[in-house]
């Protein structure tokens, strides 16, 4: 029987449910998930099977009118892994509708090289009622022509089987691009990042996650079987860095504990995590900070 494979990109605004998804399909969390917008940074590869097919998702940031040099190397880097992809699911938020986010963001997929495919899906339809989906199901194909609608959950799974099974049918003839058994393709020191960065997000108010990033400094594997991991917290102000830290240490307490427990849950083994705090007001200029989450520093450019 003949192979299929093909990367798939999942685009939309921030906060949509693409990580969420992206997380469903392979059935494993490879991306990070928060209830805030803008939690991932780069491209996340998640690669799922379906019959004879391997499918590639992509997961990639939200799209958004980007302010800094990070929000538009984000935004580029979302746009790329559209470019590149054999096929792009758009996702939308069934009970937000079709915002002006929305609209720039089907305006920006006409200049997508002519002939790509690209598929909507209307997600978080736990949040609505049926009508309502109807309405919006019209509304969004009247102004753009997608290949395909589906109506899905990514977080309870409605839909999601049925949309695998026609993004596999989707995908040209070609030997596999990954092992049978690997899930992801992100280096195990970013996806330990992402994790603390998780943690942090869920855990502090307003700005300051936007404010910070997370980095893997070294990487040791025991002799017992255990991996010991050091990561730097990078922040902009002493504020900041007393506000991760929290009284007495408790916060960073917390997210250790936190992202320690998630980590060794994901790689089967007993991990030691050790977190510090750095100050460095001038992180979001630096080309370095860029190249460890994955991002292009001249993206950035205005
Ligand atoms: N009710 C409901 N919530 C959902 C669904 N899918 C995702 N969410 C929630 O929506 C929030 C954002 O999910 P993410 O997967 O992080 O969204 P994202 O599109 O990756 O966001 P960015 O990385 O910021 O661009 C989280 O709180 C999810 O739990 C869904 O089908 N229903
Ligand atoms: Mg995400």
């Amino acid at each position: 029987m003949s192979t299929r494979a093909g990367f798939v990109a999942l685009i939309g605004e921030p906060n949509a449910g693409k990580s969420t998804l992206l997380n469903r399909m392979v059935g494993a969390k490879v991306s990070i998930v928060t209830h805030k917008v803008q939690t991932t940074r780069a491209r996340i590869r998640g690669v799922a099977l379906e019959g004879e097919a391997q499918i590639v998702f992509v997961d990639t940031p939200g799209i958004f009118r980007p302010k800094r040099r990070l929000d538009r190397a984000m935004v580029k880097s979302a746009w790329g892994g559209a470019a590149d992809a054999d096929l792009t699911v758009f996702l939308i938020e069934a009970h937000r509708g079709v915002t002006e986010g929305v609209d720039a963001i089907m305006e920006a997929l006409k200049d997508l090289p002519k002939g790509k495919s690209i598929a909507l899906a209307i997600n978080k339809i736990d949040k609505v009622q049926a009508a309502e989906l109807l309405a919006l199901t019209k509304a969004m194909n009247e102004a753009f022509d997608f290949v395909e609608t589906f109506l899905i959950s990514a977080e309870k799974g409605h839909g999601c089987a049925a949309l695998k099974t026609w993004i596999a049918g989707q995908l040209p003839d070609s030997p596999w691009l990954y092992p049978e058994d690997q899930i992801a393709d992100l280096p195990l020191r970013m996806l330990a990042a992402e994790t603390t960065r998780e943690k942090l997000t869920l855990r502090l108010h307003q700005e300051l996650p936007y404010q910070l990033t997370v980095e893997t400094e070294a990487w040791e594997e025991r002799k017992d079987g255990s991996c010991k991991i050091d990561q730097l917290i990078y922040v902009m102000r002493d504020g900041h860095k007393g506000i991760v830290l929290g009284k007495g240490g408790e916060t960073i307490k917390a997210v250790s504990t936190q992202a320690r427990t998630e980590l060794e849950e994901f790689l089967g083994r007993k991990v030691h995590l050790f977190l510090q705090v750095k100050v460095r007001p001038n992180w979001l200029e630096d080309k370095e900070r860029y190249e460890e989450m994955g991002l292009d520093f001249r993206d950035g450019n205005e």
